[in-house]
């Protein structure tokens, strides 16, 4: 019988990232990843209705992802276990990074998308722009400025962690900047509707492009 050489608990069960990506017809992906930190399952579907179903163990993390599926007209599923009681920092950063898995499989090549989006949200007092680039270079301008060191049980600099860890997995370009803002909550959910906004812009199919949009030929 042959051997199987079985996968230790810390290796990612996702696939390694290629040059060349095939289209994603679907326009759908499912990641599951397990380390010794955490477990993190994504189902992810790009032209879906705002359906939510979101269980990460952090309360505001559930609510910015339930935002970010609304605004951004996505379905998601998201399920996460992790090490809560060493601190959120682990989940957090690895729900990041397999939401950025789901999206860059469910884009494909992005043949024929719009690849640039940009918005601006506004929540009360809060102000906050966002501007993607699905450009396969991975960037993000972070310029949110918050004062608090947590809202609720949420340590607020996490959302930098976060959105570090998507960017970085889509291959996106993500500028963000808070025009103005006081309120933690506000700021930080502001941020996460201009996200959503501006990459349903960015991932909208476009009649008008022809293959992949760049002069490059790839993404
Ligand atoms: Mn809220």
């Amino acid at each position: 019988m042959a051997r199987t050489k079985k996968r230790s608990s810390s290796a990612p069960a996702v696939r390694a990232a290629t040059t060349a990506r095939p289209p994603a017809a679907s326009r759908r992906a499912r990641i599951a990843r397990t380390t010794k930190e955490t477990e993190v399952t994504v189902d992810l579907h790009l032209d879906g209705s705002g359906r939510a179903d979101v269980d990460t163990g952090v309360p505001f993390l559930n609510h910015m992802l339930d935002t970010f599926a609304r605004h951004g007209f996505l379905d998601l599923t998201v399920r996460a276990r992790g090490d809560l009681d060493v601190d959120l920092h682990h989940t957090v950063e690895d729900v990041g990074l397999v939401l950025g898995q789901a999206f860059r499989d469910a884009l494909g090549d992005k043949a024929g998308i719009r690849r640039f989006g940009d918005a601006a949200c506004p929540l009360d007092e809060a102000l906050v722009t966002a501007v993607v680039d699905f450009s396969g270079r991975p960037y993000l301008a972070y310029n949110l400025r918050i004062k608090q060191a947590r809202v609720g049980s949420f340590d607020t600099e996490l959302v930098h962690d976060f959105l570090l860890a998507f960017a970085n997995t889509v291959g996106m370009n993500l500028h963000l900047n808070q025009v103005q803002g006081r309120n933690p909550h506000h700021i930080i959910e502001a941020a996460f509707k201009a996200l959503a906004r501006a990459i349903d812009q960015a991932k909208q199919p476009d009649p008008r492009v022809q293959g992949v949009p760049s002069t490059k030929g790839a993404l």
